[in-house]
């Protein structure tokens, strides 16, 4: 399984220069050096420009590891654990995002999570956009070894969904979680059918969806909060999923989710194995993008 440190390599080369490699000539970096390595693994612009004026400030306290680190920490705020357990009625989670964004593996590797903690999972395949869409999921289904409802093409959405939450209520799942075709947040009819899919799955179990996550592509940087914001107009989210952290020299981006989206960020995919999901932990998210950059 992945793990923070190597999965943020990308980042941390950029990011870590600050203090490690970013010492040109013995010296250290100048404010104008520091902001571009910043800004370049998309730490918002607004965070930066507060941290590099106390950085240099002389009234600045602790060294400056500690400054960022505890301006990084407080953007990010308080680590949200997801808590698996097993319920009376199922639990329904919607996963939403672009095309390519990882709902369908990481509907696959929650999964997978739930049966590692005791619980009964179901996988709904709601993707009826794409000839391969669910049955992508039903292949996940099978190798994670959990129930699967889904449609074929052009099957209606919300219909899917309905089905899945009907069946899991007969099964006595715990968990369901409703894969969604991929949608660009600025085409409205697509947009539109999201609403529907929540409002059939209400009329089947009264609260559903219980939740409504939105997976989020590390490598688009500041573009997928852009992305989020549009999708939580449509339907609120409750919960980001961030994927392939592993790829991206952007995570800085993930300082903004608060600020922006004031939405807990509960999971991290590090890799693309059904193992590679981790819930997210502030701190190791830190730690990881210093490496172990000691500085004065
Ligand atoms: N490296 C890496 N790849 C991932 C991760 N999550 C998903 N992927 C890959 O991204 C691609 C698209 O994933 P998919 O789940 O089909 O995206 P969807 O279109 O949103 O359903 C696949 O090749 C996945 O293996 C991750 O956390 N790390
Ligand atoms: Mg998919």
């Amino acid at each position: 399984m992945a793990g923070w440190f190597g999965a943020l390599t990308k980042t941390r080369n950029v990011f870590g220069k600050v203090f490690t490699r970013g010492k040109k000539d013995g010296r250290i970096l100048d404010p104008d050096e520091m902001e571009e390595l910043l800004l370049r693994s998309d730490v918002p612009a607004r965070l930066v420009m507060e941290m590099v004026d106390e950085l240099d400030s002389p009234f600045r306290r602790g060294t400056r590891e500690e400054v960022l680190r505890k301006r990084l920490a407080e953007a990010l705020g308080e680590t949200r654990l997801f808590e698996w357990t097993a319920n009376a009625e199922p639990h329904v989670i919607m996963l939403l995002g672009v095309n390519g964004s990882g709902k369908t593996t990481t509907a696959a590797k929650l999964a997978k999570k739930a049966l590692g903690q005791g619980c009964k999972p179901m996988l709904c395949g709601s993707d009826t956009f794409r000839a391969a869409g669910s049955s992508q999921l039903k292949l996940w289904s099978e190798r994670v070894g959990c129930d699967f409802v889904g449609g074929a093409m052009g099957h209606d959405a919300a219909g899917v969904a309905f089905n899945a939450v009907d069946a899991a209520l007969e099964k006595r799942c715990d968990f369901v979680f409703v894969d969604t075709a991929g949608r660009m947040h600025t085409k409205t009819p697509l947009m539109d059918e999201l609403p529907k899919m929540c409002r059939a799955m209400k009329k089947r179990l009264p609260g559903a969806p219980h939740d409504v996550w939105m997976v989020l592509d590390a490598s688009l940087g500041q573009n997928a909060i852009i992305q989020a914001k549009q999708f939580n107009e449509v339907v609120p989210l409750t919960g980001i999923v961030v994927t392939k952290l592993d790829g991206s020299s952007k995570a800085g981006f993930l300082f903004s989710v608060k600020h922006e989206l004031n939405v807990p960020i509960l999971f991290a995919g590090l890799g693309e194995g059904e193992d590679d999901l981790v819930p997210f932990n502030a701190d190791e998210f830190i730690d990881a993008l210093f490496g172990d950059a000691a500085e004065e």
